[in-house]
């Protein structure tokens, strides 16, 4: 259960920390079932369903750069999305009733991760309503050098920022509407390994490439309250699944425009934050 101090601090900064959520255990079996992956993947080659590479290889290697869907790639991952702790912050912050929206595995591998630019999540996948959070669980200590993340408090109260390059392309960055945002209030997240991020789908947040010798795994689950319907998005088999709570009988209507996303269904944030060049 969240404080009164930390659902202020959500409400007001749209992001909280909490540390020490996963125990070495949890971490070490939730590590040993990613490398498995990274294994199957880097067998695998591009294009595939599994996962995608960073564009620079190491030693003729391809380097995973994130894993899709973890939610349904392994048991534990389905599991930890359920987390008593997890969940128990997330209603706190959303409601009772909670499902799933999407889940990703952002891999930073050392020295070759990739930046993540400004942009808020719910430009993405626009909703009926803004009540949906992700939780980024930190699965590697996180630090300047290794691309921890880094929000600017309050921006959730912006609204949807505009994502487009000036020809109307979505571009998965936030171009022009950026010179609303005073930069200058910008904050790292340094984090434990086994610590959380609870992040307001409408939080301008960042990550820098990783330049150091430690890799940064983010496992990152995004829940909505269960009267929340998409209006766009890429879907996933296990979208919409109940993780708390009851069926939703109604959907319910925040005011609020979207631009209408127009990348290609399946298209990634990497990809389309590369192809924009001012
Ligand atoms: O991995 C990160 O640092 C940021 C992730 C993120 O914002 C995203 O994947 O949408």
């Amino acid at each position: 259960m969240l404080t009164q101090e930390q659902k202020a601090f959500y409400k007001e900064n749209g992001y909280l920390v909490i540390e020490g959520v996963l125990s070495q255990a949890e971490l070490k079996l939730l590590h040993e079932t990613i490398d498995e992956l990274v294994e199957k993947a880097q067998s695998l080659g591009v294009p595939n369903n599994l996962c995608d590479f960073e564009p620079v290889t190491e030693g003729g290697r391809k380097i995973v750069r994130r894993i899709f869907n973890p939610f349904e790639q392994a048991k534990c991952f389905e599991e930890l999305a359920s987390h008593k702790m997890i969940l128990d912050a997330v209603e706190d912050l959303i409601g009772p009733n909670i499902q799933i929206h999407h889940s990703k595995l952002n891999m930073k591998p050392a020295r070759a991760g990739s930046p993540v630019k400004w942009h808020q999540d719910l430009p993405f996948f626009p909703h009926t309503n803004t009540d949906l959070v992700a939780c980024l669980i930190h699965l590697n200590d996180s630090t300047l050098e290794n691309g921890c993340l880094r929000v600017i408090p309050g921006s959730h109260k912006l609204g949807p920022l505009d994502h487009r390059a000036k020809d109307g392309t979505f571009v998965g960055m936030v171009t022009e509407d950026l010179k609303k945002v005073d930069m200058n209030t910008a904050v790292n997240l340094p984090l434990k390994a086994g610590g959380m991020v609870l992040l307001h789908c409408l939080t301008l947040h960042s990550s820098a490439p990783n330049t150091s010798e430690a890799g940064r795994r983010v496992l990152i689950y995004e829940y909505r309250a269960s009267d929340s319907m998409q209006l766009y998005g890429t879907p996933n088999n296990y979208m919409g699944r109940i993780l708390r709570g009851v069926k939703p009988t109604t959907v319910r209507l925040e005011e609020i425009t979207y631009i209408i996303p127009n990348y290609p269904i399946g298209t990634n944030i990497y990809d389309l934050q590369a192809n924009y060049n001012g």
